[in-house]
Protein backbone atom coordinates (compact mmCIF):
# COMPACT_ATOMS: atom_id res chain seq x y z
CA UNK A 1 0.00 0.00 0.00
CA UNK A 2 1.54 3.34 -1.04
CA UNK A 3 0.03 6.58 -0.82
CA UNK A 4 -0.46 8.43 -4.00
CA UNK A 5 -1.69 12.06 -4.85
CA UNK A 6 -4.52 11.99 -7.53
CA UNK A 7 -4.44 15.24 -9.45
CA UNK A 8 -6.70 17.15 -11.93
CA UNK A 9 -5.45 15.91 -15.35
CA UNK A 10 -5.55 17.82 -18.87
CA UNK A 11 -8.95 19.47 -18.94
CA UNK A 12 -8.40 20.87 -22.40
CA UNK A 13 -8.90 24.33 -23.11
CA UNK A 14 -9.83 25.20 -19.57
CA UNK A 15 -7.66 27.31 -17.01
CA UNK A 16 -9.73 27.33 -13.79
CA UNK A 17 -12.70 25.14 -12.98
CA UNK A 18 -14.88 25.37 -9.55
CA UNK A 19 -15.29 22.42 -8.09
CA UNK A 20 -19.46 21.86 -7.73
CA UNK A 21 -19.47 18.54 -6.29
CA UNK A 22 -17.41 16.38 -4.10
CA UNK A 23 -18.47 12.57 -4.24
CA UNK A 24 -16.24 10.73 -1.88
CA UNK A 25 -14.64 11.76 1.30
CA UNK A 26 -12.05 10.52 3.65
CA UNK A 27 -12.53 6.14 4.05
CA UNK A 28 -14.08 5.69 1.01
CA UNK A 29 -13.31 2.81 -0.97
CA UNK A 30 -12.80 4.35 -4.68
CA UNK A 31 -12.17 1.82 -8.32
CA UNK A 32 -9.84 2.83 -11.32
CA UNK A 33 -11.90 5.29 -13.01
CA UNK A 34 -14.84 6.13 -10.23
CA UNK A 35 -15.75 9.88 -10.07
CA UNK A 36 -13.88 11.81 -7.61
CA UNK A 37 -15.37 15.32 -7.95
CA UNK A 38 -17.35 17.21 -10.83
CA UNK A 39 -16.24 20.77 -11.65
CA UNK A 40 -17.70 23.12 -13.91
CA UNK A 41 -16.52 25.82 -16.18
CA UNK A 42 -18.69 28.37 -17.93
CA UNK A 43 -19.04 25.93 -21.25
CA UNK A 44 -19.08 22.16 -19.96
CA UNK A 45 -19.02 20.52 -17.04
CA UNK A 46 -16.90 17.03 -16.25
CA UNK A 47 -16.36 14.18 -13.80
CA UNK A 48 -12.72 14.25 -12.48
CA UNK A 49 -12.19 10.43 -12.23
CA UNK A 50 -9.46 8.36 -9.81
CA UNK A 51 -6.51 7.34 -11.51
CA UNK A 52 -5.90 4.68 -8.90
CA UNK A 53 -7.92 1.78 -6.69
CA UNK A 54 -7.36 2.25 -3.07
CA UNK A 55 -8.95 4.02 0.04
CA UNK A 56 -9.75 8.47 0.25
CA UNK A 57 -7.28 9.24 2.72
CA UNK A 58 -6.82 13.11 2.45
CA UNK A 59 -9.39 15.05 0.57
CA UNK A 60 -7.91 18.33 -0.72
CA UNK A 61 -10.73 20.16 -2.69
CA UNK A 62 -13.87 21.67 -1.05
CA UNK A 63 -17.21 22.66 -2.74
CA UNK A 64 -16.51 25.81 -4.40
CA UNK A 65 -12.49 25.55 -4.62
CA UNK A 66 -10.90 26.66 -8.15
CA UNK A 67 -9.15 24.00 -9.68
CA UNK A 68 -6.72 23.72 -12.81
CA UNK A 69 -4.68 21.09 -14.39
CA UNK A 70 -1.93 19.03 -11.84
CA UNK A 71 -4.09 20.33 -8.89
CA UNK A 72 -4.13 17.97 -5.82
CA UNK A 73 -7.51 16.24 -5.62
CA UNK A 74 -7.06 13.89 -2.80
CA UNK A 75 -4.36 11.48 -0.88
CA UNK A 76 -5.40 7.74 -1.44
CA UNK A 77 -3.92 5.19 -0.23
CA UNK A 78 -3.55 2.95 -3.14
CA UNK A 79 -3.76 -0.85 -4.36
CA UNK A 80 -0.87 -2.13 -5.34
CA UNK A 81 -3.07 -3.21 -9.09
CA UNK A 82 -5.32 -0.91 -10.86
CA UNK A 83 -2.19 2.34 -10.07
CA UNK A 84 -2.27 4.60 -13.15
CA UNK A 85 1.07 6.48 -14.38
CA UNK A 86 -0.39 9.69 -13.67
CA UNK A 87 -2.61 12.39 -14.82
CA UNK A 88 -3.12 11.65 -18.87
CA UNK A 89 -4.54 14.08 -21.22
CA UNK A 90 -8.35 14.44 -21.02
CA UNK A 91 -9.89 12.14 -23.74
CA UNK A 92 -13.31 12.24 -24.44
CA UNK A 93 -16.43 12.89 -26.15
CA UNK A 94 -18.69 11.62 -28.86
CA UNK A 95 -21.74 12.27 -30.54
CA UNK A 96 -22.19 15.52 -28.95
CA UNK A 97 -20.28 14.30 -25.47
CA UNK A 98 -19.34 10.85 -25.49
CA UNK A 99 -16.00 9.96 -24.01
CA UNK A 100 -13.44 8.24 -25.19
CA UNK A 101 -12.40 5.56 -23.22
CA UNK A 102 -8.72 5.02 -22.61
CA UNK A 103 -7.03 1.63 -22.82
CA UNK A 104 -7.78 -0.20 -19.46
CA UNK A 105 -5.18 -0.98 -17.23
CA UNK A 106 -2.17 0.93 -15.07
CA UNK A 107 -0.74 2.32 -18.25
CA UNK A 108 -3.38 5.11 -18.46
CA UNK A 109 -4.80 7.92 -16.30
CA UNK A 110 -8.65 8.20 -16.76
CA UNK A 111 -9.71 11.45 -18.47
CA UNK A 112 -12.29 13.49 -17.34
CA UNK A 113 -15.87 12.92 -18.76
CA UNK A 114 -17.44 15.97 -20.23
CA UNK A 115 -20.79 16.89 -19.77
CA UNK A 116 -22.88 18.12 -22.59
CA UNK A 117 -22.65 22.01 -23.33
CA UNK A 118 -25.30 23.90 -22.04
CA UNK A 119 -26.01 25.07 -25.37
CA UNK A 120 -26.92 21.04 -26.30
CA UNK A 121 -29.05 21.02 -23.63
CA UNK A 122 -30.81 24.40 -23.76
CA UNK A 123 -32.16 23.64 -28.01
CA UNK A 124 -34.00 20.61 -25.81
CA UNK A 125 -37.70 21.83 -25.06
CA UNK A 126 -39.59 19.73 -22.37
CA UNK A 127 -42.55 17.43 -23.70
CA UNK A 128 -45.73 18.81 -23.35
CA UNK A 129 -47.65 18.33 -20.07
CA UNK A 130 -49.58 14.69 -20.27
CA UNK A 131 -51.59 13.18 -18.26
CA UNK A 132 -48.74 10.29 -17.25
CA UNK A 133 -47.84 10.03 -13.87
CA UNK A 134 -44.73 12.66 -13.88
CA UNK A 135 -41.98 10.68 -11.56
CA UNK A 136 -40.90 13.77 -9.71
CA UNK A 137 -43.10 15.57 -6.99
CA UNK A 138 -44.33 18.99 -8.47
CA UNK A 139 -42.39 21.76 -7.25
CA UNK A 140 -43.40 23.09 -3.62
CA UNK A 141 -41.41 26.23 -2.81
CA UNK A 142 -42.38 26.14 1.12
CA UNK A 143 -41.25 22.65 1.24
CA UNK A 144 -37.99 22.79 2.99
CA UNK A 145 -34.95 21.96 0.79
CA UNK A 146 -33.37 18.79 1.19
CA UNK A 147 -30.09 18.55 2.91
CA UNK A 148 -27.00 17.34 0.94
CA UNK A 149 -26.15 17.60 -3.00
CA UNK A 150 -28.98 15.85 -4.81
CA UNK A 151 -27.53 12.81 -6.84
CA UNK A 152 -27.10 13.90 -10.56
CA UNK A 153 -25.18 13.60 -13.33
CA UNK A 154 -22.80 17.61 -14.50
CA UNK A 155 -25.79 17.51 -17.50
CA UNK A 156 -28.25 17.05 -15.70
CA UNK A 157 -27.35 19.47 -12.87
CA UNK A 158 -26.86 22.22 -16.09
CA UNK A 159 -30.18 21.29 -17.33
CA UNK A 160 -31.80 22.03 -14.54
CA UNK A 161 -30.00 25.16 -13.39
CA UNK A 162 -31.22 26.15 -16.97
CA UNK A 163 -34.66 25.31 -16.39
CA UNK A 164 -34.47 27.07 -13.07
CA UNK A 165 -35.37 23.65 -11.12
CA UNK A 166 -34.57 23.47 -7.82
CA UNK A 167 -32.93 19.82 -7.64
CA UNK A 168 -33.09 19.10 -4.19
CA UNK A 169 -37.21 18.99 -4.74
CA UNK A 170 -37.23 16.42 -7.78
CA UNK A 171 -37.58 12.72 -7.25
CA UNK A 172 -34.83 10.55 -8.96
CA UNK A 173 -36.01 7.56 -10.96
CA UNK A 174 -32.71 6.38 -11.48
CA UNK A 175 -30.14 4.21 -10.18
CA UNK A 176 -29.87 4.66 -6.49
CA UNK A 177 -32.02 7.47 -6.57
CA UNK A 178 -30.35 9.29 -9.40
CA UNK A 179 -32.00 12.24 -10.68
CA UNK A 180 -32.36 11.72 -14.56
CA UNK A 181 -33.01 14.15 -17.35
CA UNK A 182 -36.17 12.93 -17.90
CA UNK A 183 -36.74 13.29 -14.36
CA UNK A 184 -36.08 17.06 -14.89
CA UNK A 185 -38.30 16.78 -17.41
CA UNK A 186 -41.48 15.43 -15.52
CA UNK A 187 -41.08 18.32 -12.89
CA UNK A 188 -41.40 20.85 -14.89
CA UNK A 189 -43.92 19.20 -16.73
CA UNK A 190 -45.68 18.91 -12.86
CA UNK A 191 -45.03 22.58 -12.41
CA UNK A 192 -46.23 24.30 -15.54
CA UNK A 193 -49.93 21.79 -15.65
CA UNK A 194 -50.41 23.23 -11.62
CA UNK A 195 -50.20 19.62 -10.62
CA UNK A 196 -49.34 18.49 -7.22
CA UNK A 197 -48.20 14.84 -6.65
CA UNK A 198 -46.95 13.67 -3.47
CA UNK A 199 -43.67 12.00 -2.53
CA UNK A 200 -45.35 8.81 -1.88
CA UNK A 201 -46.75 8.83 -5.21
CA UNK A 202 -44.12 9.80 -7.45
CA UNK A 203 -42.45 7.03 -5.49
CA UNK A 204 -44.99 5.05 -7.08
CA UNK A 205 -43.93 5.65 -10.49
CA UNK A 206 -42.06 2.52 -11.75
CA UNK A 207 -38.23 3.55 -13.11
CA UNK A 208 -37.41 3.93 -16.99
CA UNK A 209 -37.87 7.38 -17.98
CA UNK A 210 -40.33 7.01 -20.60
CA UNK A 211 -42.99 7.44 -18.57
CA UNK A 212 -42.33 11.17 -18.51
CA UNK A 213 -43.11 11.19 -22.27
CA UNK A 214 -46.23 9.57 -21.34
CA UNK A 215 -44.87 5.75 -22.91
CA UNK A 216 -45.57 2.60 -22.00
CA UNK A 217 -42.92 1.04 -19.49
CA UNK A 218 -39.89 -0.49 -21.28
CA UNK A 219 -40.34 -4.32 -22.07
CA UNK A 220 -39.18 -6.53 -19.02
CA UNK A 221 -38.02 -9.99 -20.63
CA UNK A 222 -36.39 -12.73 -19.28
CA UNK A 223 -34.36 -13.28 -21.47
CA UNK A 224 -32.70 -16.27 -20.10
CA UNK A 225 -36.07 -18.21 -20.18
CA UNK A 226 -35.56 -18.46 -23.97
CA UNK A 227 -31.64 -19.64 -24.23
CA UNK A 228 -28.49 -19.25 -22.58
CA UNK A 229 -27.78 -14.94 -22.19
CA UNK A 230 -24.23 -12.93 -20.94
CA UNK A 231 -24.30 -9.70 -19.70
CA UNK A 232 -21.84 -6.97 -20.63
CA UNK A 233 -21.25 -3.25 -19.15
CA UNK A 234 -22.28 -0.85 -21.96
CA UNK A 235 -18.39 0.80 -22.09
CA UNK A 236 -17.92 4.48 -21.15
CA UNK A 237 -18.00 6.13 -24.51
CA UNK A 238 -21.54 4.38 -25.33
CA UNK A 239 -23.04 5.00 -22.10
CA UNK A 240 -22.15 9.11 -22.97
CA UNK A 241 -23.17 8.83 -26.43
CA UNK A 242 -26.00 6.48 -25.61
CA UNK A 243 -27.68 9.36 -23.39
CA UNK A 244 -26.80 12.59 -26.02
CA UNK A 245 -28.07 10.29 -29.08
CA UNK A 246 -30.92 9.46 -27.22
CA UNK A 247 -31.72 13.09 -26.21
CA UNK A 248 -31.12 13.88 -29.54
CA UNK A 249 -33.59 11.44 -31.84
CA UNK A 250 -36.22 12.03 -29.17
CA UNK A 251 -35.98 16.15 -29.21
CA UNK A 252 -35.15 16.83 -32.27
CA UNK A 253 -37.83 16.53 -35.14
CA UNK A 254 -35.49 15.15 -37.77
CA UNK A 255 -36.49 14.07 -41.20
CA UNK A 256 -33.94 12.54 -43.63
CA UNK A 257 -33.26 13.25 -47.13
CA UNK A 258 -31.96 11.05 -49.75
CA UNK A 259 -30.16 11.25 -53.03
CA UNK A 260 -26.83 10.60 -55.13
CA UNK A 261 -23.95 12.05 -56.21
CA UNK A 262 -22.45 11.32 -59.69
CA UNK A 263 -18.52 10.88 -58.29
CA UNK A 264 -17.65 9.20 -61.59
CA UNK A 265 -14.49 12.24 -62.47
CA UNK A 266 -14.04 12.70 -58.80
CA UNK A 267 -13.10 9.18 -58.10
CA UNK A 268 -10.82 9.35 -60.90
CA UNK A 269 -9.16 12.01 -60.02
CA UNK A 270 -8.88 10.86 -56.53
CA UNK A 271 -7.40 7.51 -57.65
CA UNK A 272 -4.83 9.40 -59.99
CA UNK A 273 -4.31 12.14 -56.41
CA UNK A 274 -2.67 9.24 -54.59
CA UNK A 275 -0.95 7.82 -57.50
CA UNK A 276 0.80 11.30 -57.32
CA UNK A 277 1.37 11.53 -53.38
CA UNK A 278 2.09 7.90 -52.58
CA UNK A 279 5.55 8.83 -51.54
CA UNK A 280 3.67 11.83 -49.09
CA UNK A 281 2.12 8.86 -47.64
CA UNK A 282 -1.00 10.98 -47.52
CA UNK A 283 -4.18 9.11 -48.62
CA UNK A 284 -7.17 11.41 -50.08
CA UNK A 285 -10.46 9.10 -49.29
CA UNK A 286 -13.74 10.34 -50.78
CA UNK A 287 -14.59 11.76 -47.17
CA UNK A 288 -12.13 14.50 -47.92
CA UNK A 289 -14.08 15.49 -50.78
CA UNK A 290 -16.97 15.34 -49.08
CA UNK A 291 -15.84 17.34 -45.98
CA UNK A 292 -14.94 19.91 -48.91
CA UNK A 293 -17.37 19.97 -50.99
CA UNK A 294 -19.85 19.77 -47.46
CA UNK A 295 -18.47 23.36 -46.51
CA UNK A 296 -19.32 24.91 -50.27
CA UNK A 297 -23.02 23.52 -49.69
CA UNK A 298 -22.94 25.41 -45.94
CA UNK A 299 -21.42 28.74 -47.30
CA UNK A 300 -24.50 28.47 -50.16
CA UNK A 301 -27.28 27.26 -47.43
CA UNK A 302 -25.87 29.24 -43.91
CA UNK A 303 -28.73 27.74 -42.14
CA UNK A 304 -27.22 24.02 -42.28
CA UNK A 305 -24.38 25.69 -40.47
CA UNK A 306 -26.41 27.24 -37.52
CA UNK A 307 -27.43 26.07 -33.83
CA UNK A 308 -30.65 26.72 -32.49
CA UNK A 309 -30.69 28.93 -28.98
CA UNK A 310 -34.09 29.82 -27.86
CA UNK A 311 -36.22 31.88 -30.63
CA UNK A 312 -32.75 32.97 -32.54
CA UNK A 313 -30.55 31.23 -34.76
CA UNK A 314 -26.77 31.06 -34.24
CA UNK A 315 -25.06 31.75 -37.43
CA UNK A 316 -21.50 30.29 -37.47
CA UNK A 317 -18.86 31.90 -39.51
CA UNK A 318 -16.85 29.52 -39.38
CA UNK A 319 -16.62 26.08 -40.66
CA UNK A 320 -15.81 23.05 -38.88
CA UNK A 321 -16.75 19.80 -40.16
CA UNK A 322 -16.78 16.43 -37.70
CA UNK A 323 -16.58 13.37 -38.94
CA UNK A 324 -17.69 10.19 -37.20
CA UNK A 325 -15.25 7.65 -36.05
CA UNK A 326 -15.56 4.24 -35.60
CA UNK A 327 -13.14 2.82 -32.90
CA UNK A 328 -12.59 -0.54 -30.36
CA UNK A 329 -14.55 1.18 -27.74
CA UNK A 330 -17.52 3.22 -29.81
CA UNK A 331 -18.23 5.75 -31.58
CA UNK A 332 -16.11 9.72 -32.03
CA UNK A 333 -16.47 12.40 -33.45
CA UNK A 334 -13.33 14.30 -34.01
CA UNK A 335 -13.59 17.77 -35.64
CA UNK A 336 -11.57 19.66 -38.66
CA UNK A 337 -11.14 22.83 -37.91
CA UNK A 338 -11.50 25.82 -40.36
CA UNK A 339 -12.14 22.99 -42.80
CA UNK A 340 -12.85 25.90 -45.76
CA UNK A 341 -9.15 27.45 -45.36
CA UNK A 342 -7.81 23.87 -45.61
CA UNK A 343 -6.79 22.19 -49.11
CA UNK A 344 -7.72 18.53 -49.75
CA UNK A 345 -4.49 17.01 -48.60
CA UNK A 346 -4.35 18.90 -45.93
CA UNK A 347 -8.00 17.68 -44.90
CA UNK A 348 -6.75 14.13 -45.80
CA UNK A 349 -3.66 14.16 -43.09
CA UNK A 350 -5.54 15.62 -40.85
CA UNK A 351 -8.45 13.11 -40.96
CA UNK A 352 -5.38 10.76 -40.81
CA UNK A 353 -4.00 11.74 -38.06
CA UNK A 354 -7.30 12.18 -36.15
CA UNK A 355 -9.09 8.99 -36.88
CA UNK A 356 -5.64 7.63 -35.36
CA UNK A 357 -5.86 9.08 -32.45
CA UNK A 358 -9.45 8.03 -32.03
CA UNK A 359 -8.51 4.51 -32.54
CA UNK A 360 -5.82 4.86 -29.47
CA UNK A 361 -8.65 6.77 -27.24
CA UNK A 362 -6.00 9.75 -27.34
CA UNK A 363 -8.41 12.32 -28.35
CA UNK A 364 -8.84 15.56 -26.19
CA UNK A 365 -11.86 17.70 -25.86
CA UNK A 366 -10.35 20.09 -28.27
CA UNK A 367 -10.21 17.48 -31.51
CA UNK A 368 -13.97 17.43 -30.76
CA UNK A 369 -15.60 20.23 -29.89
CA UNK A 370 -16.72 22.70 -32.27
CA UNK A 371 -17.96 21.24 -34.93
CA UNK A 372 -20.68 23.09 -36.83
CA UNK A 373 -21.65 20.02 -39.28
CA UNK A 374 -20.46 16.25 -39.16
CA UNK A 375 -20.38 13.62 -41.81
CA UNK A 376 -20.92 10.24 -40.93
CA UNK A 377 -19.45 8.14 -43.65
CA UNK A 378 -19.99 4.10 -43.67
CA UNK A 379 -18.46 4.34 -47.47
CA UNK A 380 -15.75 2.22 -46.30
CA UNK A 381 -17.65 -0.47 -45.27
CA UNK A 382 -20.95 -0.65 -47.34
CA UNK A 383 -24.16 -0.03 -46.94
CA UNK A 384 -26.81 2.05 -49.60
CA UNK A 385 -28.63 4.48 -47.09
CA UNK A 386 -29.27 5.21 -43.32
CA UNK A 387 -30.38 8.07 -41.02
CA UNK A 388 -27.91 9.98 -39.59
CA UNK A 389 -29.05 11.06 -35.82
CA UNK A 390 -28.08 15.11 -35.69
CA UNK A 391 -25.32 15.56 -33.17
CA UNK A 392 -26.55 18.66 -31.24
CA UNK A 393 -26.72 21.69 -31.33
CA UNK A 394 -25.60 21.59 -35.28
CA UNK A 395 -28.77 21.12 -36.99
CA UNK A 396 -27.93 18.25 -39.83
CA UNK A 397 -25.68 15.79 -40.48
CA UNK A 398 -24.63 14.21 -43.63
CA UNK A 399 -24.46 9.96 -43.68
CA UNK A 400 -22.76 8.88 -47.04
CA UNK A 401 -22.61 5.05 -47.83
CA UNK A 402 -20.67 3.20 -50.05
CA UNK A 403 -20.52 4.24 -53.83
CA UNK A 404 -21.14 1.65 -56.27
CA UNK A 405 -21.07 1.57 -60.29
CA UNK A 406 -24.92 1.92 -61.46
CA UNK A 407 -27.09 2.49 -65.40
CA UNK A 408 -27.39 5.87 -65.62
CA UNK A 409 -29.97 7.20 -68.21
CA UNK A 410 -28.48 10.53 -70.14
CA UNK A 411 -31.06 11.21 -72.48
CA UNK A 412 -30.10 8.60 -74.93
CA UNK A 413 -28.87 5.57 -73.26
CA UNK A 414 -27.44 4.28 -70.45
CA UNK A 415 -24.30 4.44 -69.30
CA UNK A 416 -22.26 3.36 -66.10
CA UNK A 417 -21.50 6.01 -63.80
CA UNK A 418 -20.28 6.18 -59.91
CA UNK A 419 -22.88 7.04 -57.92
CA UNK A 420 -22.33 7.97 -54.13
CA UNK A 421 -25.27 7.81 -51.66
CA UNK A 422 -26.26 10.54 -49.77
CA UNK A 423 -28.20 10.60 -46.55
CA UNK A 424 -28.77 14.60 -45.36
CA UNK A 425 -30.75 14.36 -41.79
CA UNK A 426 -31.99 17.86 -40.94
CA UNK A 427 -33.77 19.49 -38.13
CA UNK A 428 -37.37 20.58 -39.12
CA UNK A 429 -37.58 23.62 -36.38
CA UNK A 430 -34.53 25.14 -38.54
CA UNK A 431 -34.50 23.89 -41.94
CA UNK A 432 -37.38 23.03 -44.60
CA UNK A 433 -37.99 20.08 -47.07
CA UNK A 434 -36.66 22.36 -50.49
CA UNK A 435 -33.68 23.84 -48.55
CA UNK A 436 -32.40 20.25 -47.88
CA UNK A 437 -33.47 18.92 -51.30
CA UNK A 438 -31.53 21.97 -52.41
CA UNK A 439 -28.89 21.54 -50.13
CA UNK A 440 -28.53 17.53 -51.78
CA UNK A 441 -28.87 18.84 -55.65
CA UNK A 442 -25.69 21.62 -54.79
CA UNK A 443 -23.45 19.04 -52.83
CA UNK A 444 -24.28 16.21 -56.12
CA UNK A 445 -23.09 19.21 -58.68
CA UNK A 446 -20.21 20.04 -56.65
CA UNK A 447 -18.73 16.22 -56.19
CA UNK A 448 -19.96 15.59 -59.88
CA UNK A 449 -17.61 18.88 -60.85
CA UNK A 450 -15.79 19.99 -58.26
CA UNK A 451 -14.66 23.13 -60.25
CA UNK A 452 -18.12 24.74 -59.16
CA UNK A 453 -16.39 25.08 -55.61
CA UNK A 454 -14.88 28.39 -57.57
CA UNK A 455 -17.77 29.95 -58.95
N1 LIG B 1 -17.52 4.59 -51.43
C1 LIG B 1 -16.65 3.62 -51.80
N2 LIG B 1 -15.48 3.42 -51.17
C2 LIG B 1 -15.17 4.24 -50.16
C3 LIG B 1 -16.00 5.28 -49.75
C4 LIG B 1 -17.23 5.45 -50.42
N3 LIG B 1 -18.10 6.39 -50.07
N4 LIG B 1 -15.43 5.91 -48.69
C5 LIG B 1 -14.28 5.31 -48.47
N5 LIG B 1 -14.11 4.30 -49.35
C6 LIG B 1 -12.97 3.39 -49.46
C7 LIG B 1 -11.68 4.14 -49.31
O1 LIG B 1 -11.28 4.72 -50.53
C8 LIG B 1 -10.78 3.04 -48.84
O2 LIG B 1 -10.46 2.23 -49.95
P1 LIG B 1 -9.02 1.54 -50.11
O3 LIG B 1 -8.79 0.77 -48.84
O4 LIG B 1 -9.17 0.70 -51.33
O5 LIG B 1 -8.04 2.63 -50.30
C9 LIG B 1 -11.68 2.20 -47.94
O6 LIG B 1 -13.02 2.51 -48.33
C10 LIG B 1 -11.51 2.49 -46.46
O7 LIG B 1 -11.67 3.86 -46.21
P2 LIG B 1 -11.57 4.40 -44.70
O8 LIG B 1 -12.81 4.04 -43.98
O9 LIG B 1 -10.31 3.93 -44.12
O10 LIG B 1 -11.41 5.96 -44.88
P3 LIG B 1 -12.48 7.10 -44.86
O11 LIG B 1 -11.74 8.36 -45.05
O12 LIG B 1 -13.58 6.84 -45.81
O13 LIG B 1 -13.11 7.07 -43.39
C11 LIG B 1 -13.20 7.10 -41.02
C12 LIG B 1 -12.34 7.34 -42.26
C13 LIG B 1 -12.38 7.35 -39.77
C14 LIG B 1 -14.39 8.03 -41.05
C15 LIG B 1 -13.70 5.65 -41.09
O14 LIG B 1 -12.62 4.75 -40.96
C16 LIG B 1 -14.75 5.31 -40.09
O15 LIG B 1 -14.51 5.14 -38.90
N6 LIG B 1 -15.98 5.14 -40.59
C17 LIG B 1 -17.11 4.73 -39.78
C18 LIG B 1 -17.95 5.91 -39.33
C19 LIG B 1 -19.19 5.42 -38.64
O16 LIG B 1 -19.16 4.47 -37.89
N7 LIG B 1 -20.31 6.08 -38.90
C20 LIG B 1 -21.56 5.65 -38.41
C21 LIG B 1 -22.04 6.56 -37.38
S1 LIG B 1 -23.64 6.16 -36.86
O17 LIG B 1 -23.36 4.91 -35.89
Amino acid sequence: MALVEVKVPDIGDFDEVAVIEVLVKPGDTVKLEQSLITVESDKASMEIPSSHAGVVKELKVKLGDKVKEGALVLVLEAEAAGAAAGPAPAVPSAPAAAAANPAPGPAAAPAPVPAPTPAAAAVAPTAAPTAAAPLAAAHNPTAAPATGLPHASPSVRKFARELGVPLAEVKGSGAKGRITQADVQAFTQAVMAGTRQTAAQAAKAPAGGGEALGLIPWPKVDFAKFGPIERKELGRIKKISGANLFRNAVMIPAVTNHDDADITELEAFRVATNKENEKAGVKVTMLAFLIKACVAALKKFPEFNSSLDGDELVYKQYWHIGFAADTPNGLVVPVIKNADQKGILQISQEMGELAKKAREGKLGPADMSGATFTISSLGGIGGRYFTPIINAPEVAILGVCKSQMEPVWNGKEFVPRLMLPLSLTWDHRVIDGAAAARFNAYLGQVLADFRRIML
